[in-house]
C-alpha cells in the first residue's frame, strides 16, 4: 500500500502563542527571546512572527541585533512551560488523527509526523480534507496556525511543509517527487547541515539534482559508506524510515485512549491496570528494575497532567507499580471534574537487574 505521510509544524509557534494572549499585539512585530544569565542583553532571538520577519529578525539572532533591525518591535521573555501546555494540546489533537496510537512521531515542541496510510486510503485528495480537518481544530481549540506537508514518506513530508508558510499545505505525490526536490539548493534537504553543505558545494553540488546526478563512489569516499549512501537515496526523495513514537530510552511506558471520554473508575481503573501490567512485562523482558513511576491524564479537553512518585530503592514487582499508579489517579480523580480521555503510566530511573551472577558470587 502507497504510504501517506503528513509532517505539522506550527506556525512561529512561540510567538503566535503570545499574540493569542494579547490581542493587542495583533499587526505587530513580536519577538520572542531568550534572555541569558546576563539580562537583556545577553540574550538570543527564540522566535519572532512573520511581521518581525520582514525586518530580517531570524532565530539565533541575538537580541541586541534584533532590536538594532526594528526598535518598535515587541520584546517579550520565553515561557516555555505554558508554550509546552500549548504544545501538549496540539499533539493529542494530532495522534489522534493519526492512524492509530502507534503512528505518530513528535519530533519537536512543534512538530510531529502522523501516518494516515489507513485513513487516506493511500489517496492524497484524502489526505488534504484529513491535513484541513487537523487544521481546523488546531484552530478551533488553540487559535494558533500551522503548515502540513504531505508526501509519500518523512523526509518528503517534513520539506514539504516549510514549502508553503504559514498556514499552509503542500502535497508532494509521488510521481511528483523528483521534480519538487531538483531545484532546491542542497542544504535544504532535510538531514544536511552547515557542514556537509559546505564541503558538497566545494565538491561542485549546489542543488539536489547535482547530488542525485554526482557519483556515488565520490560521495562514499568524501563522507564514508553510511551517509554518502544516504545523500544519494535522500537526494532522490527515498526515505523508508517508519514513523514511530520516540521514547527516551531510560524509561517505560504506555498510554492509550478510553474506548469514550469518562470519570467511570471501573473502566479507568481497569485500563490502567492493562498499561501497568504491559509495562511491568516491557521492563522485565529488558531485564531492568525502576524508581519512578508516572501517571499521565489527558483531559476531554486535552489538557495534559502528570503525577510521579520516586521510590527509595528500585522496585520491579506489581504491587508497587499498582499500588502507586492507583492512588495517584485517584488524586487526578478527585481533583477534576471533568472526563478523562487518554491515560498512561512510566516506569523510569531504570536500573538494570543482576542478571547472570558471576562464577565469585556463588
Ligand atoms: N526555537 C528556539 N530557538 C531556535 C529555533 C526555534 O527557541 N533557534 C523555538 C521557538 C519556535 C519553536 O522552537 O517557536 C519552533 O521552531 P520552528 O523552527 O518550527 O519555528 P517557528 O514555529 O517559530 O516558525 P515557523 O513558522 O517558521 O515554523
Ligand atoms: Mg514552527
Ligand atoms: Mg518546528
Amino acid at each position: 500500500m502507497q504510504r501517506v505521510i503528513i509532517h505539522v509544524d506550527m506556525d512561529y509557534f512561540y510567538a503566535a502563542i503570545e499574540e493569542r494572549e494579547d490581542p493587542s499585539l495583533k499587526g505587530k512585530a513580536v519577538v520572542v527571546c531568550m534572555y541569558s544569565n546576563r539580562g537583556e542583553e545577553g540574550g538570543a532571538v527564540s522566535t519572532s512572527n512573520y511581521v518581525a520577519r520582514e525586518t530580517g529578525i531570524r532565530s539565533a539572532m541575538p537580541c541586541r541585533q534584533a532590536k538594532a533591525l526594528n526598535p518598535d518591535a515587541v520584546f517579550l521573555p520565553v515561557r516555555k512551560q505554558f508554550y509546552e501546555e500549548v504544545s501538549d494540546r496540539v499533539m493529542e489533537i494530532l495522534r489522534s488523527s493519526a492512524d492509530s496510537e502507534e503512528s505518530f512521531e513528535k519530533i519537536s515542541i512543534d512538530e510531529a509526523f502522523l501516518e494516515i496510510t489507513h485513513s487516506s486510503d493511500s489517496d492524497f485528495e484524502h489526505a488534504r480534507k484529513i491535513s484541513m480537518k487537523i487544521k481546523e481544530e488546531i484552530k478551533a481549540r488553540e487559535k494558533i496556525t500551522c503548515s502540513i506537508g504531505i508526501g509519500p514518506n518523512k523526509l518528503i513530508a517534513k520539506m514539504a511543509s516549510s514549502f508553503q508558510k504559514p498556514d499552509g499545505i503542500t502535497i508532494v505525490r509521488p510521481e511528483e517527487v523528483q521534480n519538487f526536490l531538483k531545484p532546491m539548493p542542497v542544504k535544504k534537504l532535510w538531514g544536511i547541515g552547515k557542514v556537509t553543505g559546505e564541503k558538497l558545494a566545494e565538491m561542485g553540488v549546489e542543488t539536489i539534482d547535482d547530488l542525485e546526478k554526482h557519483d556515488i563512489l565520490e560521495l562514499i569516499n568524501a563522507f564514508g559508506k553510511n551517509r554518502g549512501t544516504w545523500l544519494k537515496q535522500a537526494a532522490s526523495g527515498i526515505d523508508e524510515t517508519p514513523v514511530k513514537e520516540r521514547t527516551a530510552t531510560d524509561q517505560i511506558g504506555r498510554m492509550a485512549s478510553l474506548k469514550h471520554d469518562t470519570r467511570d473508575e471501573n473502566m479507568i481503573f481497569s485500563l490502567l491496570d492493562e498499561l501497568a501490567g504491559d509495562v511491568l512485562s516491557r521492563a522485565k523482558s529488558r531485564k531492568v528494575s525502576f524508581r519512578s513511576v508516572t501517571v499521565t491524564v489527558i483531559l476531554s479537553n486535552f489538557k495534559t497532567s502528570t503525577k510521579s512518585r520516586t521510590f527509595n530503592h528500585p522496585v520491579s514487582d506489581m504491587e508497587s507499580l499498582h499500588k502507586s499508579a492507583k492512588e495517584m489517579m485517584q488524586q487526578f480523580l478527585e481533583e477534576s471534574t471533568s472526563n478523562f480521555r487518554r491515560i498512561g503510566v512510566q516506569v523510569g530511573n531504570l536500573h538494570e537487574m543482576a542478571g547472570q551472577k558471576s562464577l565469585f558470587d556463588f
